[in-house]
């Protein structure tokens, strides 16, 4: 169901005018209201009478992570501390955490995008929703939380961990849609199939997953294991948290709620704007923030836009599945290699299961790279020499794609740990030069 057909089905035209018009009061509500703004602003010589079309979006400065942490934690709030309702954080890998707040209208606004992302998702009134993400600093949980109460779900706010306790109220309440990110869906499956639960009796039929990359396996897999159909949403904490944008069921990329937030795909080099249909970086600027607005966020994700019309009847634009960040990037013996890429290969490959850690580190000066792999009981066999032969053809076939001997190691079912969040899947321990000789 499309929730406001409204701005989710808007001509084009009308979508662009009304882009412009709330572009422009967004200029001029963070030159006013943001002393950091206001010098970036200057130090273009840009005034917000300056932007007359969606274009000039260009003349802006972008925003990166860093200007969050410089000014934490309340240093781009545009509105005084009493107008702002709820704060939300995210901590990152490094560093101080970003400090994200929110007035009554951004609550409002957001519980409307939430709302149209699990509508869009095929959430309704009669569902009984199962939120495991976590209700706290993380903005997923409260995020969703309201618009799948807006919508008109019986919210279960479960919240993340306690798996069994999951499964039981799964199975007592008749919950119908799970909230969750696609890893900790993939381990509850795996929970569940221990404690002998039947996923295909229970009355569960629809995930909403987001907050990280999740394969076209994986995605396979929990639908699979579960019996439901997996959708995918996503949205960061810096624009606004989830409700940027979310699957219709077409599930041909993610349709962005483009009237509250303006896109570009850009070159994550030089930030020049990518032809369209090109995969570059996403650069998002809120169009109604009042709390936390920010411009041209750079948010690091890869994408691809797709402004071409959709079966569903909504308009606005979508994005492909993120499916990595640029700053995911390794660099290993001067290869450079992406996370994702290893996952493909992993996953093309019978008898192993979802569960992976990469490891890097750094010997004599060398750098190496092992991929840890959880493989299928069977695959354990008495048999030395075949478990030696599937490490090979693993092996192999990560070299043919990466161009770099990697080590594999197989180990037991369960062993690599695994989160009610997002899932790590890199552990770089060259980082912090532990084990550096
Ligand atoms: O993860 C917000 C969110 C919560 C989205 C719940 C969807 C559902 P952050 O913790 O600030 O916010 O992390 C944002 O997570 O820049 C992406 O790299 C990644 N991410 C979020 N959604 C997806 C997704 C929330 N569907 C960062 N696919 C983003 C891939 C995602 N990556």
């Amino acid at each position: 169901m499309i929730w406001n057909p409204e701005y989710e089905s808007i001509e084009r035209t009308d979508l662009e005018e009304l882009q412009l018009r709330r572009l422009q009061s967004t200029v001029a509500w963070v030159y006013e209201r943001v002393p950091y703004y206001h010098a970036a602003l200057d130090e273009r010589g840009v005034k917000p009478r300056d932007i007359r079309s969606l274009g000039d979006v260009s003349r802006l400065p972008f925003t990166d992570k860093s200007a969050l942490r410089d000014t934490y934690p309340f240093g781009l709030f545009a509105v005084p501390i009493d107008q702002v309702v709820r704060i939300h954080s995210s901590s990152g890998t490094t560093g101080k955490p970003i400090v994200v707040g929110y007035t009554k209208g951004d609550i409002t606004t957001w519980t409307e995008l939430t709302a149209r992302v699990a509508s869009a998702a095929g959430v309704v009134s009669t569902d009984l929703a199962q939120m495991a993400f976590g209700y706290g600093m993380f903005t997923g949980g409260f995020g969703m939380h309201y618009g799948l109460e807006r919508v008109g779900a019986t919210v279960i706010p479960a919240s993340a961990g306690n798996t069994e306790r999951h499964l039981i109220m799964m199975a007592d309440f008749g919950t119908t849609v799970l909230v969750s990110t696609p890893s900790y869906a993939l381990y509850m499956a795996e929970v569940g199939e221990e404690l002998g639960v039947n996923f295909q009796k229970l009355p569960l039929r629809l995930g909403l997953f987001g907050a990280e990359p999740c394969t076209e396996a994986a995605r396979r897999e929990i639908e699979a294991k579960l019996h439901i159909r997996a959708t995918d949403n996503y949205g960061l904490s810096e624009v606004m948290g989830p409700g940027v944008s979310g699957e219709c069921e077409y599930a041909c990329g993610l349709h962005i709620n483009e009237d509250h937030f303006l896109v570009e795909v850009v070159d994550p080099l030089t930030g020049e704007p990518r032809a369209e249909g090109e995969e570059g970086e996403l650069v998002i600027t809120p169009l109604t923030k009042e709390a936390f607005p920010v411009l041209r966020y750079r948010t690091h994700d890869l994408t691809v836009i797709d402004r071409t019309p959709c079966e569903c009847g909504r308009t606005l634009a979508r994005m492909s599945n993120v499916r990595q960040r640029t700053d995911d990037m390794l660099i290993i013996r001067g290869v450079n290699v992406f996370p994702s890429q290893v996952e493909d290969v992993l996953f093309k490959i019978e008898s192993v299961r979802p569960h992976y850690l990469i490891v890097v580190d750094r010997k004599h000066g060398l750098d190496d790279i092992e991929v840890r792999l959880e493989v299928a009981e069977e695959v354990f066999s008495d048999i030395m020499a075949d478990m030696v032969a599937f490490t090979r053809h693993v092996s192999e076939r990560l070299h043919s794609v990466l161009g770099l001997n990697v080590k594999v190691t197989l180990v037991e079912p369960g062993t690599i740990e695994r989160t009610a969040g997002k899932a790590q899947r890199v552990l770089d321990l060259r980082e912090n030069g532990c084990s550096d000789v």
